[in-house]
């Protein structure tokens, strides 16, 4: 019977394959057609092929990159929702039907559900950074918005006379949702680059940090709040589980070290498992699932390369006690945004992870097996030629897609 399936399997090549059924692996030829499409989806969007991202490092575990690509029998068609909104960074979904938009250089804004995008929020913290990719980034609601009004942000502004500096805070929607008050700042730290935040359960915070600046020195050190995943209370005091207090050198708030440019994350839907995706410098971008006091290994191991193209720490890409990603991909796609779908709008898109991709210009969707494993990978909304910021579910079940500057769009995939 398992020969069977196994024969089976293998002969359904380019097929979604059922949930939980171990994925064929693609043939050399059929991974050569596919990097040529994927070269040749970015050079009609205009972006060069680079003959230097031929770096493909072996992966430790087989499944671990280059899957099956999937060509999903989910048919869909894509709405423009707004438009206007030029380096949005993060979306969140209000109770009323409109839509809370960060944008990275300037503050909060709203979207109607008609596609009217309000003025900046009066009352959005003060957003002025000295480097230009860095501002307003993430926004989320608090488990009991309904009730509180409570936002979290995750920000980098740099105030009259100080440094950059990278802030997670908690503030009120006005209930006109045309003002922010009570702005109350719970972590701030000098040159910290917070990225995304995630509530669990029980109210407390993850926030994700890069460690963006050669030389790399931030994600393996106790002392930098960068290059982390970092683990809060609503109150901005400290957990009492956090796995680095008995080091008193150390930054509290670590729950997680030696990521490079995170700017995912999500729970395992129905758990409390924390997912990633991040960004190494060049090629090896990586999905990690994030366990409690781990050290996900930037930048001693890694796939990818260093931007001038040189390998970081001699090309090492394993060392004991350190983590190996779920899955990597080379070369890059440099991805921002992600989202675990759930719920039963798309049949063809079960248990799949979104992810948007910026110099990639793709929405990569991985089919994920009952074991955390990639299955197979499918390029989405490559004939757009967008750069893909942020990827969210609605609270109607569908997707939505944050693109980058210059257009700044928000967009919705709706099945046929
Ligand atoms: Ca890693």
């Amino acid at each position: 019977m398992k020969r069977l399936l196994l024969a089976l399997a293998a002969s359904a090549c380019f097929v979604t394959p059922a949930f939980g059924q171990a994925a064929p692996k693609p043939t050399p030829e059929q991974l050569a057609k596919t990097y040529e499409e994927d070269q040749l989806s970015l050079e009609k969007c205009g972006v060069p092929r680079n003959a230097a991202d031929d770096y493909r490092p072996s992966p430790l575990m087989a499944d671990q990159t280059r899957a099956l690509r999937l060509a999903s029998t989910q048919k869909f068609h894509v709405e423009t929702v707004a438009t206007g909104l030029p380096n949005a960074w993060g979306i969140a979904f209000l109770p009323s039907g409109n839509i809370i938009v960060t944008i990275r250089g300037s503050g909060l804004r709203i979207i109607k559900p008609d596609g009217k995008v309000s003025e900046t929020l009066s009352g959005s913290p003060y957003i002025k950074s000295s480097i230009p990719l860095f501002g307003m980034h993430d926004v989320i609601l608090d488990k009991d918005f309904a009730k509180n009004r409570t936002i979290y942000l995750a920000y980098v502004s740099t105030p009259a006379g100080g440094g950059n500096t990278g802030y997670i805070a908690k503030a009120k929607l006005a209930a006109d949702e045309q003002s922010i008050t009570d702005l109350h700042v719970l972590k701030q730290e000098g040159a910290m680059v917070p990225r995304r935040i995630l509530q669990a359960k029980d109210g407390s915070l993850f926030v994700i940090t890069a460690d963006i600046l050669t030389p790399y020195v931030s994600a393996q050190s106790l002392k930098s709040p960068n290059g982390k995943v970092l683990h809060i209370n609503s109150d901005g005091t400290t957990p009492k589980s956090n796995p680095f207090l008995a080091d008193e050198s150390a930054d509290p708030t670590i729950y997680a070290k030696g990521v490079r440019d995170p700017q995912g994350m999500v729970f395992k839907p129905g758990t409390q498992d924390i997912w990633i995706i991040e960004n190494e410098p060049r090629g090896g971008d990586e999905l990690n699932r994030i366990q409690k006091g781990k050290d996900y290994g930037f930048p001693t191991i890694s796939y990818g390369r260093d931007n001038d193209g040189k390998l970081l720490n001699n090309g090492l890409t394993k060392q004991a006690g350190l983590e190996q990603p779920v899955y990597f991909w080379t070369p890059s796609v440099a991805f921002s945004g992600m989202t675990w779908l759930t719920g039963g709008k798309y049949p063809g898109w079960k248990n799949s992870i979104f992810m948007g991709g910026l110099s990639g210009q793709q929405l990569v969707r991985v089919e994920m097996n009952a074991q955390g494993r990639v299955v197979g990978e499918e390029k989405l909304l490559r004939d757009r030629c967008q750069r893909f910021r942020d990827v969210r579910q609605g609270p109607d079940g569908l997707l939505y897609v944050l693109t980058d500057a210059p257009a700044g769009e928000l967009l919705r995939i709706v099945p046929n």
